[in-house]
């Protein structure tokens, strides 16, 4: 039974509704000076917390609430008959509810030009006491430090007469998840303010089990970063299959990265495996688009994640027939598309994120090394210069398609080199990568130049286009580009992209051969741009 509630709110959204219900329930209302004033205007009845203490709030509000008449009232367990005695017999009235939420100390510390005084000033320590009072006594008292609460618990009044057991459960979790936040960010700004130190607060919560982690023997969870907003996959909603597994997460995450920095001028489609993409396309149609993503590597998107900046449609969900993939990833499902891949598989995992096209939600990345975290920026941008370092210009038509094997190149693990080409007017694909090694030179000419000619075996051999092998090859690989994540620190990668009859190079450049490598591409009548960006990704 909820008979007497206290009501204490810097946010004051909502709260005159929510007294107005309490009252229509004969709960009688105490409140501190703002409140009290805004329900008085209101025309709701209340009590003050000093009629209750018999002390004025004093020493300009720092002391309102901070007394056994408020803390008895609250802490008071009611089935201890000497609990109840001493609250008699010091005359405590028990108090069934509390309504608080703090100053606004994040907000304040956040203006520009705060100084301590100000910011001490909001540091709440009545509110985070009541709430940490009412939330230990969770068993016979409701604790509401959030306004969007309110409509449930006076539903939840109107209905059965008391607060239920589980909603006073989640409310005194929810308490204490606040007050310890509110006291983090506290201690954040306080570090830096009066130590000059450098806390790192991170706010992630709602754990879901894994199955297991990496590997079998692994246990692992998931935790939810607390209110981020946009494309992340913990918005994303999971309209089929089974739950994700740990690298799901990983390589979903992957897929979804790819795509965001491919853009949406076009459809495009990512497939990733391993934490690499090992297909990437653009084209006019999604269809077109997870056709040749697909063609960039058939082996490999064998227990793929798939990754659409597109709503799925039905003759993409056609063109995956007969063929394993773990996730699709997409802005939206047509509703036979939905259909047709549900009756597909009942493991594949269809993922809905409506929030595709917003921005990320997040400057920063963070990685657990043991005994520490490691934070950078997130890596945004694809070049800070387009600097053309050899006697061939670089052709300006070939900018989008480089741009696009950057993308590529920029979520493909380091050493890292793509090659990309512009199949139809104004649509790319990554041809192949090669990811992952400690040796430049081995990425281009043991993994991507290789894989290519897998590839376009393969092609040649379905489209059986009317020339030789060789001639079609060169066809394709003297229009790609190839984009190397750093800078090449001899000219054999010049030489053996050469061999494979590139003409279009990208690097950062910056090595201190860069003379050679310039002198090389040259002799070898090889187009090069500097980018002035490097793109490990580790
Ligand atoms: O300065 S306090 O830490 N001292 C208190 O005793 C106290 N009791 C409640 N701040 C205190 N409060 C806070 O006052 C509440 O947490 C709430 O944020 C605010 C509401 O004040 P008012 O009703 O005067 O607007």
């Amino acid at each position: 039974m909820v008979k007497r509630a206290l009501l204490s709110v810097s946010d004051k959204t909502g709260i005159v509704e929510f007294a107005r219900g309490l009252e229509q329930l004969n709960i009688e209302i105490i409140s501190t000076g703002g409140t009290a004033r805004m329900l008085r205007d209101a025309g709701i009845e209340t009590t003050d917390v000093s009629e209750v203490t018999g002390f004025p709030e004093m020493m300009g509000g720092r002391v309102k609430t901070l007394h056994p008449r408020i803390h008895g009232g609250l802490l008071c367990l009611r089935e201890d008959a000497s609990h109840m005695g001493e609250a008699e017999k010091e005359s405590i009235e028990l108090i069934d509810m509390v309504a608080v939420n703090l100053y606004p100390f994040e907000i304040t510390v956040s203006k520009e030009g705060v100084n301590l005084e100000e910011a001490i000033e909001n540091i709440d320590i009545g509110g985070p006491t009541m709430l940490r009072s009412a939330a230990k006594n969770y068993s016979s008292v409701a604790v509401v430090c959030d306004p969007d609460d309110y409509g449930h618990i006076l539903k939840e009044l109107r209905s059965t007469g008391i607060v239920s057991d589980q909603t006073r459960e989640g409310l005194a979790v929810k308490a204490f998840r606040h007050t310890a936040d509110y006291d983090s960010t506290i201690d954040t700004y306080l570090s830096k303010t009066l130590l000059g130190e450098d806390v790192l607060r991170m706010n992630f919560t709602d754990g879901v089990k894994l199955r297991y982690g990496e590997n079998w023997h692994q246990e692992a969870t998931f935790y939810r970063e607390k209110g981020i907003e946009g494309p992340a996959l913990s918005n994303a909603k999971q309209l089929h299959g089974k739950e994700l597994s740990y690298n799901n997460y990983v390589d979903a995450d992957n897929a979804l990265q790819t795509i965001k920095e491919v853009g949406n001028k076009k459809p495009a489609v990512a497939i990733v495996k391993h934490n690499n993409p090992c297909g990437l396309a653009t084209g006019n149609t999604l269809s077109e688009a997870l056709q040749h993503a697909w063609d960039g590597d058939p082996i490999s998107a064998f227990g793929s994640i798939i990754c659409t900046n597109t709503v799925f449609d039905m003759e993409s969900a056609e063109f995956l027939k007969g063929k394993f993939v773990e996730i699709i990833l997409a802005p939206g499902f047509e509703h036979n598309a939905l259909e047709y891949l549900k009756e597909k598989s009942a493991n594949l995992r269809l993922l809905e994120l409506p929030q595709f096209n917003e921005s990320f939600d997040t400057d920063s990345t963070y990685k657990y090394v043991i005994g520490g975290m490691l934070k950078q920026q997130r890596n945004i941008g694809l070049y800070e210069k387009w600097e053309c370092v050899t006697d061939t210009p670089y052709p300006e038509e070939k900018r989008e398609l480089s741009e696009f094997c950057i993308c590529a190149c920029k979520s493909t693990k380091s050493n890292s080199v793509t090659l990309a080409y512009e199949y139809s007017e104004g649509c790319f694909v990554m041809l192949a990568m090669g990811a992952g090694q400690p040796n430049r030179v081995d990425s281009i000419r043991k993994l991507a130049t290789t894989k290519a000619r897998e590839n376009l075996e393969m092609i040649y051999e379905r489209e059986k286009p009317d020339m030789s092998f060789e001639e079609y090859w060169e066809s394709i690989l003297s229009e790609c580009v190839m984009a190397s994540d750093a800078f090449f620190p001899f000219d054999d990668s010049i030489i053996h992209a050469d061999e494979s009859k590139i003409k279009y190079i990208i690097s950062p450049g910056g090595s201190i051969r860069d003379d050679e490598v310039i002198t090389t591409a040259n002799r070898l009548d090889i187009s090069m741009v500097f980018t002035g960006m490097r793109h490990f990704l580790h």
